[in-house]
């Protein structure tokens, strides 16, 4: 593949440091019960996927996610200071303090969320993509589904009517191996995901390594060029996510062998070694940047912190009657 321009470069890496240091940060304010809830479902190990994926789209394209959605919202170039606030339950959260870390949405940038019930998003995306088909517009859905999804009615269903009425839905299953704590070979009669594309006579393409970027970038190109001229995609993207499912999740302890595997190819690593290849004199840009990043995260939980609480009338508002 041709290699983006050295700014396209750098802004990846922005964005993954962003990424990074925003979950690292929300993990310590959940433990300071700042961000309330019972779960927090973090990105870190999975940067490259998603920031691969969406810097192959164009601002009219729909993304949507399931609950471990705050890395692909700072990716769509979502106000990282708006999600801390929605994390926090403050008015001037992206979804008004009502969502909370699974409900992430933002109209603007044609993100659509942030969904909890595993699988339920994907009826959504082959809903909107029948819109865009049905309009004639120009417009693709790039859909991420955890491995954990691929087992229920939702995805039989949606990849079928997707592949029936040609809708153009990029459909990335982000593989990290594991449902909760359940490791996949547990869960999945074919282990092998790709192959669910056969069931359906869909366009595949070969499992993309998940953990790096350009591999990511270069598949999903090629996916969303074939789903915006002739209809749905299936990809997969081998990750792994390195915390727990969500907080409350210690299954860690038991895995640290392969935590271990997974981060000697750590997505964000591999990203700078190629930029000081490329550019041998690019470390101070690099370090100016990972300072910025985190001088952006300190910026989040400052606007959070000083955001105001809703109120009793905020409580009743965008509800149907
Ligand atoms: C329909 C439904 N069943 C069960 C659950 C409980 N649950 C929440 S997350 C999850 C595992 C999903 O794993 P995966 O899709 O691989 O996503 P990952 O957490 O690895 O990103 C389960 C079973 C749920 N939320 N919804
Ligand atoms: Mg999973």
């Amino acid at each position: 593949m041709a290699i983006p321009n050295k700014e396209t470069l750098l802004e990846w890496y922005r964005q993954m440091v962003l990424i990074r240091r925003f979950e690292e940060r929300s993990k310590e304010l959940f433990h300071q019960r700042k961000i309330g809830g019972v779960y927090l479902h973090l990105y870190n190990g999975q940067e490259a996927t998603g920031v691969g994926a969406l810097a192959a789209l164009r601002p009219q394209d729909h993304v949507i996610t399931a609950y471990r959605d705050h890395g692909l919202a700072i990716a769509r170039g979502v106000d990282a200071r708006r999600i801390m606030a929605e994390m926090y339950g403050k008015t001037t959260g992206v979804s008004g303090g009502k969502g909370g870390s699974m409900h992430l949405a933002s109209r603007e940038h044609n993100f659509w969320g942030g969904y909890a019930i595993v699988g339920g998003h994907l009826p959504l995306a082959a809903g909107i993509a029948l819109k865009a088909r049905y309009k004639n517009e120009d417009e693709v859905v790039m859909c991420f589904i955890g491995d954990g999804a691929t087992n229920n009615g939702y995805f039989h269903e949606s990849l079928n009517i997707s592949q029936v009425w040609d809708l153009p839905v990029i459909w990335l299953i982000e593989n990290n191996l594991y449902g909760m704590g359940t490791p996949i070979e547990a869960a999945s009669g074919q282990t092998k995901l790709i192959k669910r594309a056969i069931a359906y006579d869909m366009k595949a393409f070969d499992p993309v390594d998940g953990m790096d970027v350009f591999a990511v970038y270069d598949t999903v190109q090629k996916a969303v060029d074939y789903a915006r001229k002739k209809g749905p995609v299936l990809l997969e993207a081998m990750t792994y996510r390195y915390e727990g499912h969500g907080m409350s999740d210690k299954m860690y302890s038991a895995r640290s062998e392969e935590l271990e595997k997974y981060k000697a190819r750590d997505p964000i690593t591999l990203l700078k070694n190629k930029l000081c290849e490329l550019y041998p004199d690019v470390g101070p840009t690099l370090e100016k940047i990972e300072k910025e990043m985190e001088a952006a995260v300190a910026e989040t939980e400052k606007f959070a912190e000083e955001s105001p609480n809703p109120t009793a009338e905020d409580l009743v508002r965008h509800i149907y009657v």
